[in-house]
C-alpha cells in the first residue's frame, strides 16, 4: 500500500506544509461525517468515536514524524490513522468490519492497527494503551534506534494507575516517547474537575522529572511546534515528554450520545465551535494570501471524492470468512521471517539497554 502521507516535516515551504495539514484535517473530517453517515444507516456496528474538533492536535504531532517512529491511540483513533497515512479505503473497511479493512476486518473503529504504517492501534480500555508505548520505547532504546513513539490519550486517563507506572519508569529510564494528552476537558460525561484532584494536568509531569508543556490543541501549528521540540529531545537525548493539547470534540463522546445537552450546554459548544480548528488554519492562509476561496471548495470537493471512494470501496468489500475467527489471536512466529529465529529458540542478539 502506498503511503499517502507528505513530507510535512523539513525542506518544504510553509505554503505547501500549510496546504497538506488542510488537506489532512479535511478529510478527517469529511471521513468522519460520513463515518456518523454509516453508523446511522447500520453499515458501522459496535463503538465509534468521532475525533471531529480535535484534528489539529493528531494532525499536528504525527506530521512531524518519520515513517519509522511509532503511534499508538486510543479508540479515538480514525483521523489520527488519516494522519499516519493509512489509506481511507482500508480505514472504511475495517469501520464495516470487512475483510480489506486495515485490521483484516476483525478490529473495528477502536483497533485500526497497520504494521506498515508504525501505527500500533487503536486501544478500547483507557490507559491501557500508555504502558504499551512505554515498553515500544523501551525496545527503541535497547536495540539502539532512533526512533521515537508518540503516545495519545485523553483527559481521563492520567487518573488511571498505569499513566503513573508509566510515566515512572519513562522518567526513570529516560525513554523515547511522547505523551499527548488530548485533553478535551470530558471524560465521557464527567468534566475534568469533577474527576481530577489537579486541573492543570501537564503538572503531573514535574512527579516523573520529566518535561512538560501545555499547547493550544485548536491550532495545528502550535502543535507541531511543541511536539517537534518533544520529538528531538527524545530523538537526540533520549528524554520523555508530556504534552497537554487543550483540545475540544465537537461531537458526543461516541455516536450513541448528543453533542449538547446533557453534561455541557449547547452555548458551551457553541462558543468552542468558534475555535474549529480547520477554520483556523484556513483563515490564516487566507489572510497570508496562501489559499484562495476556490482552491478551498477544490479542495472539499477532492476530499469528499475520496471519502465517496472509501466508502463504495469498502462495502464491496467481503466480510471475512468464518475461518478467519481464530486467526490473529496468537502470533504466528513460524510464518513471519522477522520471529522464526524466536520460533526456533535462538535468543534475541540485541544491544543491552545503554545507561540513561
Ligand atoms: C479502563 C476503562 N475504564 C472505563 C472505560 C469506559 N470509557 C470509555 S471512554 C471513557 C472516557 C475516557 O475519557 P478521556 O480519557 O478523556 O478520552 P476521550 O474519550 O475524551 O477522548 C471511559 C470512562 C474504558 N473503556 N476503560
Ligand atoms: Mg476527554
Amino acid at each position: 500500500m502506498a503511503k499517502r502521507r507528505a513530507d510535512t516535516r523539513n525542506g518544504v515551504g510553509d505554503r505547501a506544509l500549510h496546504h497538506e495539514l488542510l488537506r489532512t484535517m479535511l478529510l478527517q473530517r469529511r471521513f468522519e461525517e460520513r463515518c456518523a453517515e454509516a453508523y446511522a444507516v447500520g453499515k458501522i456496528g459496535g463503538f465509534c468515536h468521532l475525533y471531529i474538533g480535535q484534528e489539529a492536535t493528531g494532525t499536528g504531532a504525527i506530521s512531524v514524524l518519520r515513517d519509522d517512529d511509532y503511534v499508538i491511540g486510543t479508540y479515538r483513533d480514525h483521523a489520527q490513522a488519516i494522519a499516519r497515512g493509512i489509506a481511507p479505503r482500508a480505514i472504511m473497511a475495517e469501520l464495516f468490519g470487512r475483510i480489506d479493512g486495515c485490521s483484516g476486518g476483525k478490529g473495528g473503529s477502536m483497533h485500526l492497527f497497520s504494521r506498515e504504517h508504525n501505527f500500533l492501534g487503536g486501544h478500547g480500555i483507557v490507559g491501557g494503551n500508555i504502558p504499551l508505548a512505554t515498553g515500544v520505547a523501551f525496545a527503541i532504546k535497547y536495540r539502539g534506534g532512533d526512533q521515537v513513539c508518540l503516545c495519545f490519550f485523553g483527559e481521563a486517563a492520567v487518573n488511571i494507575g498505569s499513566f503513573h507506572e508509566s510515566l515512572n519508569m519513562a522518567g526513570l529510564w529516560k525513554l523515547p516517547v511522547i505523551y499527548v494528552i488530548e485533553n478535551n476537558r470530558y471524560g465521557m460525561g464527567t468534566a475534568l474537575e469533577r474527576a481530577s484532584a489537579i486541573n492543570d494536568i501537564a503538572e503531573r509531569a514535574r512527579a516523573y522529572d520529566m518535561p512538560r508543556s501545555v499547547v493550544d490543541g485548536q491550532d495545528v501549528l502550535a502543535v507541531r511546534q511543541a511536539v517537534g521540540e518533544a520529538v528531538q529531545r527524545a530523538r537526540t537525548e533520549c528524554v520523555p515528554t508530556l504534552i497537554e493539547a487543550r483540545t475540544y470534540r465537537f461531537m458526543g463522546h461516541s455516536m450513541s450520545d448528543a453533542a449538547a445537552g446533557t453534561y455541557r450546554s449547547k452555548a458551551e459548544l457553541d462558543e468552542q465551535l468558534k475555535r474549529d480548528p480547520i477554520a483556523l488554519l484556513r483563515s490564516r492562509m487566507q489572510d497570508k494570501g496562501e489559499i484562495t476561496d476556490a482552491e478551498v471548495t477544490a479542495l472539499d470537493a477532492e476530499v469528499r471524492a475520496q471519502c465517496e471512494d472509501a466508502w463504495q470501496f469498502a462495502d464491496q468489500s467481503p466480510e471475512p470468512p468464518l475461518e478467519a475467527l481464530y486467526e490473529d489471536v496468537l502470533v504466528d512466529t513460524t510464518s513471519d521471517p522477522e520471529l522464526a529465529p524466536v520460533a526456533a529458540g535462538v535468543p534475541p542478539t540485541v544491544a543491552p539497554i545503554a545507561a540513561a
